[in-house]
This record gives C-alpha cells, sequence and structure tokens, in this order.
C-alpha cells in the first residue's frame, strides 16, 4: 500500500496487531503473494481470483495477531466461476482454510447495503509500500508490512468507463466494481475530478492506495468488508493526465478498484454456506447443545426458517442477528458474532453458525442466546420484535485444570 507522505519505516499507516484488523491476512501462492480477510464464520478467506489465475488451489495463509504469527495451509480455493482476467470482472475467490483460524483473528461481516459511493473506506493490506509521490517500491523486499489507509469510493467503475470509453481498455460489468483515486490535495492531480468531474481532493495524510501485494485485501465501511482490492490503473484522455509520473506504480493521480461486495453477497454467503460441515437442514435436525470439545474451534448452529410466502418469487428476506451472554461469555466460551443474514430467492431457511471455543478446563455446561431482530421482507408474529433462541455448551472435561 502507498500513503501520503510517510516513508514504510514510518509507524503511522502500520496496521499492527491488536488495531482491530488482525482478520486481514498475507495469503501466499505459488511464489506469489496478496491479501485477504477471514470471513464472519471463521472458515474462510475472501481474496482476488486473479492470484489463483496459475492454476494454483492451494495456499498458505498467515495471521499476525496480538498472539504471533501463525500459518494456516489451504488445500481448496473457490475462484469465482465467471471471473474475466481481460476486463477485470468477477474478481474474487474463497480460501477455505484447513484449520480453526486464531481466535485472535477478527472475523468479518460483509457490507451489505448499496451506498458505498461517497463513503470514506479503510484499506488494509500487505502491498508493497511506497509514497504518493514517488509510487511503489518496486525494490522493497523486507519483511511483509500489513498497512492501512483512507481514501473514499468516488465511482462506479462502468460509469467511468462509460465516460472514458476507448481512453480505458477494460469494460467492467455495471455495479460491481468500486473506484477510488489518489489524491494529494490538488485539483491537478484529482483523477475523477478531471476524468469525470467527481470532484474531492483527498483525505491529506490519511489517503493511500492499494500496490501489487494489496490484491485480495479489504476496503472497509463501518468495519464491514465493503470491497476486496482488485487493481490499479494510471488513466487519461486527451484534455485530462492527471497522473503524476506516467508510470503505473500506485502514484497520485492513479485509481483503484475494488470488487464491490454487496453486488457478490449472495455468492459469498452461499459458497460458505454450502461448505458448513454438519449444518442442519431441518428444525429435527437442530442440535439445542453443543460438545465443548478441546482446542480450536466447532460449531453451533442456529436454523431460521421462514414459513410464508413471498410476495415476489426474486425478494430477498433478511433479518438482523447478535449473540448474547447467558452464563456462557463471548472471547471465553463462544466468539461473538452479529450482523444481517439473507434467504435468497428459492431459501426459506438458513443455519446460522457460532464458533464454539474447545479447552481443556472442567467447567459447567454454560448457556448463550442469538437473538434476531428487524425482519425485512417477512413479518414476525403480531407483537413479537425479538426472537431468541439458546444453545447450551456441554463441558467435556474432567479434572482441573488437564
Ligand atoms: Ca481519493
Ligand atoms: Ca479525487
Ligand atoms: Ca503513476
Ligand atoms: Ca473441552
Amino acid at each position: 500500500m502507498v500513503s501520503t507522505v510517510t516513508a514504510y519505516t514510518d509507524l503511522r499507516n502500520r496496521a499492527v496487531a491488536g488495531m482491530g484488523f488482525d482478520g486481514v491476512v498475507r495469503v501466499s501462492v505459488s511464489g506469489f503473494y496478496g491479501s485477504g480477510i477471514l470471513l464472519y464464520d471463521g472458515a474462510a478467506v475472501l481474496t482476488a481470483a486473479h492470484l489463483f489465475s496459475h492454476g494454483s488451489t492451494s495456499a498458505n495463509v498467515m495471521f499476525e495477531t496480538t498472539t504471533g504469527t501463525q500459518t494456516v495451509t489451504s488445500g481448496q480455493v473457490s475462484v469465482m466461476p465467471d471471473y474475466e482476467a481481460v476486463n477485470n470482472n468477477h474478481d474474487l475467490a474463497l480460501v477455505w482454510l484447513s484449520g480453526s483460524a486464531p481466535l485472535t483473528a477478527e472475523r468479518y461481516e460483509l457490507y451489505r447495503a448499496n451506498n458505498e459511493i461517497g463513503q470514506t473506506l479503510t484499506l488494509v493490506g500487505y502491498g508493497v509500500p511506497g509514497t504518493g509521490a514517488t509510487g511503489d517500491l518496486e525494490s522493497y523486499s523486507g519483511a511483509p508490512l500489513r498497512q492501512w489507509a483512507n481514501n473514499r469510493f468516488d465511482v462506479d467503475a462502468a460509469d467511468l468507463k462509460q465516460i472514458l470509453g476507448a481512453s480505458m481498455g477494460w469494460y467492467p460489468a455495471a455495479d460491481s466494481q468500486l473506484v477510488a483515486d489518489f489524491d494529494n490535495g490538488t485539483t491537478t492531480r484529482d483523477a475523477l475530478g478531471r476524468l469525470m468531474n467527481v470532484s474531492d481532493t483527498g483525505l491529506g495524510q490519511h489517503e493511500g492506495l492499494i500496490t501489487s501485494g494489496d490484491s485480495g485485501g479489504p476496503a472497509f465501511l463501518d468495519g464491514k468488508v465493503a470491497g476486496v482490492a482488485s487493481y490499479s490503473a494510471s488513466l487519461s484522455t486527451a484534455r485530462a493526465h492527471p497522473d503524476i509520473d506516467d508510470q503505473v506504480n500506485s502514484s497520485y493521480g492513479e485509481i483503484s478498484a475494488w470488487q464491490r461486495v454487496s453486488y457478490y453477497q449472495q455468492w459469498i454467503d452461499q459458497s460458505l454456506r454450502a461448505q458448513y460441515p454438519n449444518a442442519p437442514t431441518a428444525a429435527s435436525q437442530v442440535q439445542k447443545q453443543v460438545l465443548e470439545d478441546d482446542s480450536g474451534t466447532s460449531l453451533a448452529y442456529f436454523l431460521l426458517q421462514f414459513n410464508g410466502v413471498r410476495a415476489n418469487p426474486l425478494d430477498w428476506i433478511s433479518v438482523r442477528y447478535a449473540t448474547r451472554n447467558g452464563t456462557a461469555l463471548a472471547g471465553q466460551d463462544y466468539l461473538a458474532i452479529s450482523g444481517t443474514v439473507v434467504m435468497y430467492p428459492g431459501e426459506s431457511q438458513v443455519a446460522i453458525p457460532v464458533e464454539i471455543m474447545g479447552d481443556r478446563y472442567a467447567e459447567p455446561d454454560e448457556f448463550f442466546y442469538l437473538d434476531v431482530t428487524d425482519p425485512v421482507g417477512a413479518e414476525f408474529a403480531v407483537g413479537v420484535v425479538r426472537l431468541t433462541a439458546v444453545r447450551t455448551i456441554i463441558d467435556d472435561d474432567t479434572g482441573w485444570p488437564f
């Protein structure tokens, strides 16, 4: 990642452990590397499809958290089926972890609303460092650096293509890519101001842009994953030439694009759900008691069912959910989750997994709740504003401690 004025030895843009970015990982694929994002169920890392364009189907995922550095391998990768390299379209992949992600790594919910444009994003990743004035440090060969910066989602890439025509050599699918430019505070380098009259001269020292190695890393809005870093470009027309140095090096005056997570949420959610181990598919299969286990995490499921009829068969139905402590405590006995779950067309039920933390301490059986609120596209029974279910974690240890 390149930042505005700081050298990579400066700590201002460093995303050190404990800042809330510990679910942003480095993904190594057959000699190359990019970045990635641990998703809400802890089982998969979201990244860019182009990391796998050489045909590899395995990866090493490196976590840097408050408990140190840990690598989890993956031998299974799902590249989006209609990934299209020439147009940078559908540039998403899911990397399935072969073991539990560190408990200290944040799991991130998807940003689901389509109001991203105009908002300030936080980008995080392991890309080559540099500065806006000089571009990325091509010669950088130091230790992997996780950095963060801000920018603003300015436009949809397809709208930019419509303005630029042949000056932009690829065809982004409409509504699927979010674009930000790298500003230094001047109108001369305000790429999207000059190219399509979306004027904004940036966020001063907080402004940054992605470089190679950031591919697959997140753009966060409200702590949720709104974008997946995909590419940077130096764009110009006969009358506008914003790039400060005429090289594609993520300098001032260039643009970057992120695959738009709200647009792809159905593929992401349904891919994750298809991989839930032993998830219930009927109420009779729901286990209200789950064994704790001794290490890593296991999953407790809640099953949400819709018994009505959609007004339109294509409607999405959603609810908000959040775990709540009973005698079991978030961070000690289970990992707290909250977010929105969507039932897509054709779906009338969905399982919500909660990660249960294994240990070897003898303790009482303990319970926690899942609250469900705010239905959209469906209704609770008259007078009901919240549905609550409970799960009990059955201790499986004897003695103290083992
Ligand atoms: Ca900008
Ligand atoms: Ca700008
Ligand atoms: Ca440049
Ligand atoms: Ca145990």
